[in-house]
Formats: C-alpha cells, sequence, structure tokens
C-alpha cells in the first residue's frame, strides 16, 4: 500500500503566467491582470489547478518585473490591486489556485528602503543591502553578475560598493540582518491574508552569502564565478526554517523554490518529506545549457542537448528524491528557450509529434508538474536578426560584454546562440490567434510577435481534436483520474539506449510502463510488445510491434 502522505499540491498541475506576454487588455502593448482574468475560461478548459503568477508587483521594469519597488503594490503597466483581487476572486471560482513569485534576493534599487539605504553609513536602512569598502581601490572581490559585469557598483555618496548578483538595478538584500527577515516574513502574511494560495520564490537559495565573500573562479577570462559562494549559502535552511515557522507553516499554500545552483542532496533539505522548509524547488541541471555545452561563456551555446544527459538527470532526480523530498517537472519557463525547439523539433514536420512527446516524458513522472504559457499549444522558439530585437537584460548585458566589449564571440554566432537558448524566446506574446499581433494587443507589442502566430495559436489548437491542446488537457486529466501517476514510484528502463526514454511507475501491484522515441527516426523497441494492459495515452492512433515510430510516445497500465 502507498504509504506517501498526501497532499493537493502533489496533485496538481501548475501553469505559469509571465503577465507581460500572457494578454493586453487595454491596448498599451503590454499584457496585464484584466487580459489574465478574460482568459481564466480558457485555463479552466486545459484542466489546470494552479497559477504561478511572474511579478506584478510595483515595478521600473529592469528586469520585467523581477526588480520591486513595493511589494504591496500592482505595477501601474499590469492594472490596479482591484484588478488583482478580482482575477484572485475569479480564478477562486474555477476553482484555480494562483501562487505569487516572491522575489526576496533583491528589491529594486528604487525600493524605499535601497533609497534611504544609499544616503549615509548610519542610515537605519544601511543594512538592509550588502555593503563593502573598496578593496585596494577597486570592487571588493571579482564576482561576475549573472546579467554580466562586475556583481558590485560604487556609490560615490558613501564611498562603498553594494551587491548585486543580477543587475546593478537589483541590489541584494543583507538576509544576515534580521530586521530584513521581520519586513519579508510581514509582507509575505499580507499577501497570505489576502487569500493568495502559495509562493514561487525567485533565487530562494542565493539569500544565504559566504561571510568572506571570496573571489571566484574566473570561468569566462573576465570575472569570477559567484555560485559557489552565493547558492545554498551556511544560513540558507536557517532562514528558510524561520520563513516556515513564522508563515508558510499557518496557512493551506504551496511552495517552490527556484533553487539556482541546487544539488539534489541540497533538495532533500529544502523540500524536506518534514515541511520544515519548502513544497519542493525547480533545479536546473537539465536546462542550464553550460553544463552540456562545450562554451566557456556559460550558458550561450548552439548545442541541443543529447538525451543521455536529459535523461541522466531527470532519472537522478526521480529515484534520488524517492520517499524523501517532493520534486518539480518542467521543460521551460520564462527564463528558457521554448520546450519544443530545445529539446524536441520545431520543424512543421515534427513540431506536434514531439511536442506530444516531451509532454508524455515529463508528465508521467514524479513530481509536480508546469506548463510555460504557450507550451500548451507549442509555441516554439522565435529568430533574432539582431541586438535590437532583443528586450531581455540578460541578452543584451551580454552581448555587450561577449561581442562588443570583449570580443569573445562574433555577433553571428552570438544571434545564434540567442535563437538557440535566449530567454526572449519564452517572452514573445502568446499567440491567441491569426489575427493582427496574434490576438495578443491592438497596440503595438513591446516585443516582436513570432511570425509563425498564423500556424500556431490557441484558437486553431482548440479547433483541432488532435492538437497539443488536447493532448495537455488529457494528460491532466489522467493525473487527476490515476494516483500511480502522482504516488508510484519510478523506476528507469533501457537507460543504456541513445534514442529512446523509457521508465515505469509501479504503485499497489500495478505497473504504468512509460516509452519514448525522442528521435524523428523508427527506433526497434519490444517494450509494450509482451504487456497486456490498458494505453493511457499515444501521440500516435496506430502502433507497429517492435517499433516506436518517430517522436512515438505511449503509456501503458498494466
Ligand atoms: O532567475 C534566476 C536565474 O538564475 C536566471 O538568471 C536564470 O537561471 C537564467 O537567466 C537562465 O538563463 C530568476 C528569475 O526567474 C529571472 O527571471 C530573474 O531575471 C532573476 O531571477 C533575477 O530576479
Ligand atoms: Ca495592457
Amino acid at each position: 500500500m502507498n504509504t506517501e502522505k498526501k497532499a493537493w499540491w502533489k496533485e496538481a498541475v501548475v501553469y505559469q503566467i509571465y503577465p507581460r506576454s500572457f494578454a493586453d487588455s487595454n491596448g498599451d502593448g503590454i499584457g496585464d491582470l484584466n487580459g489574465i482574468t478574460d482568459h481564466l475560461d480558457y485555463l479552466k478548459k486545459l484542466g489546470i489547478d494552479v497559477i504561478w503568477l511572474s511579478p506584478v508587483y510595483r515595478s521600473p521594469n529592469d528586469d520585467n518585473g523581477y526588480d520591486i519597488s513595493d511589494y504591496r503594490d500592482i505595477m501601474t503597466e499590469f492594472g490596479t490591486m482591484e484588478d488583482f483581487d478580482r482575477m484572485l476572486s475569479e480564478a477562486h471560482k474555477r476553482g484555480i489556485r494562483i501562487i505569487m513569485d516572491l522575489v526576496v534576493n533583491h528589491s529594486s534599487d528604487e525600493h524605499m528602503w535601497f533609497i534611504e539605504s544609499r544616503k549615509s553609513k548610519d542610515n537605519p536602512y544601511r543594512d538592509y543591502y550588502i555593503w563593502k569598502d573598496p578593496k585596494n581601490g577597486h570592487e571588493p572581490n571579482n564576482w561576475e553578475s549573472c546579467f554580466s559585469g562586475s556583481a558590485w557598483k560604487f556609490d560615490k555618496t558613501t564611498g562603498q560598493y553594494y551587491l548585486h548578483l543580477f543587475s546593478s538595478k537589483q541590489p541584494d538584500l543583507n538576509w544576515e540582518n534580521p530586521a530584513v527577515r521581520d519586513e519579508v516574513f510581514d509582507m509575505m502574511t499580507w499577501w497570505c491574508d489576502k487569500g493568495i494560495d502559495g509562493f514561487r520564490m525567485d533565487v530562494i537559495s542565493m539569500i544565504s552569502k559566504d561571510p568572506n565573500f571570496p573571489d571566484g573562479k574566473i570561468l569566462d577570462g573576465i570575472y569570477g564565478d559567484p555560485n559557489p559562494y552565493v547558492c545554498n549559502g551556511p544560513r540558507v535552511h536557517e532562514y528558510l526554517q524561520e520563513m516556515n515557522r513564522r508563515v508558510l507553516s499557518k496557512y493551506d499554500i504551496m511552495t517552490v523554490g527556484e533553487a539556482a545552483g541546487v544539488t539534489v542532496e541540497e533538495a532533500k533539505k529544502y523540500a524536506n518529506n518534514e515541511g520544515s522548509e519548502l513544497n519542493m524547488v525547480f533545479h536546473f541541471e537539465h536546462t542550464d545549457g553550460s553544463s552540456n555545452s562545450d562554451s566557456v561563456l556559460g550558458k550561450w551555446t548552439v548545442n541541443p542537448p543529447r538525451l543521455s544527459y536529459v535523461r541522466g538527470i531527470l532519472n537522478k532526480w526521480q529515484t534520488e528524491l524517492e520517499g524523501k523530498a517532493w520534486g518539480s517537472l518542467y521543460w521551460d519557463n520564462h527564463d528558457q528557450p521554448r520546450a519544443v525547439s530545445r529539446f524536441g523539433n520545431d520543424s512543421e514536420e515534427w513540431r506536434v509529434l514531439s511536442a506530444k512527446m516531451l509532454a508524455t516524458v515529463l508528465h508521467m513522472q514524479k513530481g509536480t508538474p508546469y506548463i510555460y504559457q504557450g507550451e500548451e499549444f507549442g509555441m516554439t522558439n522565435t529568430h533574432f536578426s539582431s541586438i535590437e530585437d532583443c528586450r531581455d537584460i540578460e541578452e543584451i548585458n551580454a552581448y555587450q560584454q561577449y561581442v562588443t566589449d570583449h570580443g569573445l564571440i562574433d555577433s553571428t554566432t552570438m544571434l545564434k546562440c540567442f535563437d538557440t537558448v535566449a530567454r526572449d524566446n519564452a517572452r514573445t506574446p502568446v499567440q491567441w490567434n491569426a489575427g493582427r499581433n496574434a490576438g495578443f494587443t491592438t497596440g503595438t507589442p513591446w516585443i516582436k510577435v513570432n511570425p509563425n502566430y498564423t500556424e500556431i495559436n490557441a484558437e486553431a489548437a482548440l479547433e483541432d481534436p488532435d492538437s497539443i491542446f488536447y493532448y495537455y488537457q488529457k494528460l491532466i486529466r489522467l493525473r487527476h483520474s490515476f494516483p500511480i501517476i502522482v504516488y508510484g514510484v519510478f523506476h528507469p528502463l533501457l537507460e543504456t539506449s541513445d534514442s529512446i526514454y523509457a521508465y515505469e511507475r509501479t504503485m499497489d501491484g500495478k505497473a504504468l510502463t512509460i516509452a519514448a522515441n525522442w528521435t524523428e527516426f523508427e527506433q526497434k523497441c519490444t517494450l509494450f510488445d509482451d504487456i497486456d494492459g490498458d494505453e493511457l495515452i499515444s501521440n500516435y492512433k496506430a502502433h507497429r510491434t517492435g517499433v516506436l515510430q518517430p517522436y512515438e510516445a505511449r503509456a501503458v497500465l498494466h
């Protein structure tokens, strides 16, 4: 008998909305809260249980809302607090929960706390942030920002540097300071009392830094790597256990930590079954291109991830979390390229089949699955013809540093890397229909619409019973209907195959066998030949003995 503790967030399917690109209701070219409310029936039809809402708080949008200037107010471009309250209420009416994006590793430099902090060394808010004296007249250490350049900015007023692991308009908060923790926990309580259903916690693994701030290893020939000294730091679990005691444990909510640099061993602490910290974490091992490519420029690669690489990572997380901690399942989000382009095949011939194959491989695994806006009908990467097409600070700064300033890579190659892995691939407007601007806005979109919207859009998907949309809808229904999909134990199969991803889930004497052809070529596979069971789902209507057809995926219960 399966003894795993049941929980609604283990049985849920989450849909991520990046509001800026989801739906524009007032014609200013920027997505907004009322645009989300207008599409809740669409999400209800898909069958999702939870929406992860990327930040909607007041922000100057240096990093599209991940730079917050007021945690208790709504970003002007997205609407008003009344719009938020209506969206939350309408979602709840439809049985859809909403978790907010909690960005508390850093704030905006336009937050009142930082405006005060930078005024003087003895300002009451000074220690809300991380200030250091120059070292030999330079930055305190050689750390690189995730958005290129030094992770330190000099502030003339007080002659000190402040730390910003992301943009210089995103100063890191000093979690060593109990006053900062009090502010964050009070704010979280305020949102929970408004009725939200949990948090996705932005780079939460970075809130505790190595107090010695040592130099990092120089990887790209310019700056040092801060990750060993800012990820999974000495007090991170202490802080999260305090957060859990003071806030999370008081509500029936869901929490997922975005844990850059997390290992399985660390994940067992962050998402432990005792529930003393978070419910689950996102890791980046399968999406962090830098560990799969030969590029010295970190994530910037044109190389597709190999099946052996992806399967090895996902299987490791499935088997090593078993019985210890809960996991998350995702192919993409607002920071990643589009799933079907990155892991599948977005050609006209294979896009639909390979998108359904990827969805089967992920959604039959153990953990809470996340669907990124547009993934449910197979949106693809776009094309960057020049840096002018880019809106994301990460791309713009990387281009400036690696192409313009240091000539480490030529423009054409860098733009090919952008076509492969740039975050803006996920931020082109959701393609609702084949009309002007794909039905996203009646105005001028803040970022170019992917030109393939005329063929790839939600309206066309809803009209086609064999579309990716209805395949996702069926996968979600299966997860809601078969506990073995949620709680069954994971067993890898065919682990040495370079073309097939196969595994089994077992529970209460039943087995669910899944196999997927990761390639566009027919592959030998006898896995299903001797199984007499019920096929729960497949992207092919007819099968052939001993063979998996191109991108064929099957899940059979027996
Ligand atoms: O992302 C954290 C992070 O590590 C990103 O830099 C991401 O891994 C990288 O861009 C992948 O190429 C979070 C948010 O999801 C991201 O949108 C923010 O820009 C970042 O934190 C700062 O808040
Ligand atoms: Ca708008």
